[in-house]
Parts: structure tokens; sequence; C-alpha cells
């Protein structure tokens, strides 16, 4: 099993706030094109935390999609539809009449697309005065901590992720579910886009080589079981995927910007807001097909 990383940076201070995930950078200014070497460190600091964030930030879409593109191809959501003058960012807008909120259970970011989003770039123009934190969970340490029993027999399971109509909403449709409850969110037709996928349910990080369970909301049930029979297990690895000791939280200030990796995280936008608005801008790069 691979060992955690610990970098010693040379361009960046990374402080972490939590001891199993999630870490504030300090030193780096996001409007400005970073060179390769303080690419590859913020690179590191990623890899080393899971989920890095950055405070006080002034930056437009067009330089928030200037860092995303730094990291990779631009990953578009099939169901959600862009700004319109920036197709690539998501404007994630929760308005004080707005019930629920996007990414308001435990998932990773288009796990039923084949090659599912490697990270996700959040930036928050608006936030509450207080809730509307997101939260993270370390999966690398989810499968570690399982007994070895347990990983060689989760170690040849696939997952199979879908999109919309999920039974976790009683098989309504993104567009019904979202239309009264998050007006500002707009659900588009997927078209021929690929949106269910099948998944092994321990992955290896192409990057640090450790494995790590890949689970989350999207997940129906096991590759060749039924429900009936998956859903115990589900059950017990999706308590065990979000034990507070594997867990982070990030408190947003306006000019906040997260970037989580999506290879080893699994997160949860909480809703907890109810008379306030929140904004953010949203970019996924796109990643590779699991293995
Ligand atoms: O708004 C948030 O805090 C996160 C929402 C979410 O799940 C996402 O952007 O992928
Ligand atoms: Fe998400």
């Amino acid at each position: 099993m691979n060992a955690p990383r610990n970098t010693q940076y040379r361009h960046l201070e990374a402080h972490r706030i939590a001891g199993s995930a999630g870490a504030i950078i300090e030193g780096i200014d996001l409007s400005q094109e970073l060179s390769d070497e303080v690419l590859n460190e913020v690179r590191a600091a990623l890899l080393d935390n899971c989920v890095i964030f950055f405070r006080d930030q002034k930056i437009t879409p067009a330089q928030q999609l200037a860092f995303a593109r730094r990291w990779g191809d631009i990953h578009l959501h099939p169901f959600m539809e862009g700004m319109p003058d920036y197709p690539e960012i998501l404007e994630i807008v929760k308005l004080p009449t707005d019930k629920k909120n996007f990414g308001g259970s435990w998932h990773t970011d288009q796990m039923f697309s084949p090659a599912p989003a490697m990270g996700t770039i959040l930036y928050a123009l608006e936030v509450p005065s207080a809730g509307g934190d997101t939260m993270f969970t370390n999966q690398y340490l989810a499968y570690e901590s399982l007994s070895e029993a347990m990983r060689k027999m989760l170690d040849g399971l696939k997952v199979v992720c879908v999109g919309d109509n999920f039974k976790q909403h009683g098989g309504k449709s993104r567009k019904d579910r979202y239309s009264d409850v998050m007006s500002q969110m707009k659900v588009r037709d997927p078209g021929n886009v690929q949106t269910t996928s099948v998944h092994p349910l321990v992955r290896t990080h192409p990057e640090t080589g450790r494995k790590s369970l890949f689970v989350g909301g999207h997940v129906q049930h096991f590759d060749g079981m039924t429900d009936e029979e998956s859903q115990p297990l589900l059950d017990f690895l999706m308590k065990h995927s979000i034990r507070p000791e594997f867990t982070c939280r990030f408190r947003w200030e306006t000019g906040s910007l997260a970037f989580w990796d999506n290879r080893c995280v699994q997160h949860f936008a909480v809703n907890d807001y109810p008379a306030e608005t929140r904004i953010m801008h949203r970019i996924t790069i796109q990643g590779d097909v699991p293995y």
C-alpha cells in the first residue's frame, strides 16, 4: 500500500484544516498565470491533501477557466446548462426561495460518466452569513481502514452508476426534481452523452498509486447483482466512507476557491441557510477511466 505523501514546499504554504483531508494554501494568486514549477507544487498539495482551499482570490470567469485548463480538458456536465458566455462554467445559485441545494448528498462528481471528473474547482462569489459549508471525506482512509478480508472481497466488485432517475430520488428525473426546489439550476437533455457507467468499487489513483473506495450517491447497485442484494453492503460502505474522522469541513468566504480531487474524496454541500443566497462558479476537469 502506498504511503500518504508529505511534500516540502518552496513556493507555497499548506495548512491542514483537519487530520485526514484538506489544506488552506497560502502564497498563490490565481489571477496570475502560474509557472510550471509553482503549478507542480499546487499539484503536490492537491495529491497530499485531497482537497485544497485558497482564500481572498479575485478572479474573473476567464481567469478561473485559464487555471482549470492547466490541469486538462474541461469536463462538461451532461445534465446541467453552463453560463451563457462560459458554457464550461456552471453557476451554482441557491436563492432564499429555493428549498434544495445542488450537491446536497455525499457524492463524487459525474461518477456516472465513463471518465468522471478528475477534479472540481469551485469559486465563491456570494456566501450566506453562516452556513453553506462544504464537507469532504478521504476515500483512501475509508478503504485502508477496512479489514483485510473485507478489502479482498471488495477488490473485485464493480458499481453501476446512474446520472438520472436514480433510486435515491424515487425514480424522479433531474428535471422534475430540480425545477421547483432549485429554480436557478437549468437541467438540459444530455443527448447522446453516456450517463450510466460501470466502475471498479476500489480504484487506484493514477498519480499517487493509492487505492480508494469509489462510492457515492450515483451508485445504483453492484454490477451483476440485484438492488436487493447490493443494498445492505452499499449502506454499510456509504456509512463507513463518511466516518467523521475521515472528513473535513470548509467554511466559505467570498473569494474562496476549493479544488478537490474526485478520485479520492466524496463531498457534500450542506443546506443550512434557508433565508440566504449562495452563488458559486464551478468548473470540472476531465478525468481518466477509473481502474
Ligand atoms: O456547492 C457546493 O458546495 C458543492 C456542490 C457540488 O456538489 C459540486 O459543485 O460538485
Ligand atoms: Fe459535486
